[in-house]
């Protein structure tokens, strides 16, 4: 789970919050197949006490993308090879344990933007700007971008930034969807870990359904969706937890909606 260019903390009373923060701010945050490889390492074996994570970037930038340094380096074949590898590791940000939120600040672009679509809530501090400088450099993105930024902002808004270098700033990205809030700078990775504090309050099977089930069902025909959808709710509201929280509700002793 070790490796030199990422730091890995437990936080919260019962080590519920796993923090991820890239640290190769010398070179941005750049993505080398190592640190791809030990973010795949550290999804697949995140401690059983976390309920929510958090990853984030040192430094100004969250990260610049792709390290432009290894691509330089590579065959076709090798090139599949590595888009592959970048799926399988974001797959297990996405599709793992429990949910996770990104913490933006700064260059959010190429790789580092299909880091971060991967991820369940996007914080962004106004310093935040997004990109595809794929186009520019004469490559396709590979790290799954062409499938999940579309899912945010449209294929034609995703088309534009490639074929026209377009940046997006921090308060465009909020409004066209790359990232669900907006915060002043240097506030991310503090909203960020209060989000995934919340977040890890949740009943662990109504977190499962939303990282697990949503995403599926957003991909199915209505008619499987409905069905899929009725058989994860009859799984969640079957579990001990969900009673008890109904019966709290019912009892006067839970929250009402917008008090904590
Ligand atoms: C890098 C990288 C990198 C910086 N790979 N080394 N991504 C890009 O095309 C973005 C390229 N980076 C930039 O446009 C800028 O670096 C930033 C806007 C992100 C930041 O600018 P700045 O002025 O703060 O930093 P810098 O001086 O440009 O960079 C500092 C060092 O980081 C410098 O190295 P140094 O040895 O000269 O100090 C840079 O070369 C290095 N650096 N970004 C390698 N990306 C799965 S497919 C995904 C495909 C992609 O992601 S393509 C998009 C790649």
């Amino acid at each position: 789970m070790t490796h030199p260019d990422i730091h890995f903390e437990l936080r919260g009373d019962a080590q519920e919050i796993a923090v991820i923060r890239l640290a190769r701010d010398a070179k941005r945050n750049a993505l080398s197949d190592g640190l791809i490889l030990a973010l795949r390492d550290i999804f697949e074996t995140l401690p059983a006490s976390v309920r929510a994570a958090v990853i984030d970037g040192e430094g100004p930038h969250f990260c610049a993308g792709l390290d432009l340094a290894e691509l330089q380096e590579r065959d076709a074949a090798q090139g599949l090879h590595h888009s592959r590898m970048w799926h399988a590791a974001l797959e297990r940000v996405q599709f793992g344990p429990v949910p996770v939120i990104a913490a933006l600040h700064g260059a959010v672009v190429g790789g580092g933007l299909e880091l971060a679509s991967a991820c369940h809530i996007r914080v962004a501090d106004a310093t935040t700007f997004y990109a595809l400088p794929e186009g520019s450099r004469g490559i396709f993105v590979g790290g799954g971008g062409s499938v999940r930024i579309p899912k945010l902002i449209g294929a034609a808004r995703m088309a534009d930034m490639m074929l026209t270098g377009r940046v997006y700033d921090a308060q465009e990205g909020e409004r066209i969807g790359m990232a669900q809030y907006l915060v002043p700078e240097g506030q991310a990775f503090d909203k960020a870990c209060a989000l995934a504090l919340r977040v890890a309050q949740n009943a662990p099977l109504t977190n499962y359904a939303l990282v697990q089930a949503l995403p599926r069902i957003a991909e199915q025909p209505a008619d499987q969706g409905y069905f899929t959808e009725a058989m994860m709710a009859a799984i969640a509201q079957s579990a001990p937890e969900a009673k008890q929280r109904l019966g709290d509700f019912l009892a006067g002793h839970a929250a009402k909606v917008g008090k904590s």
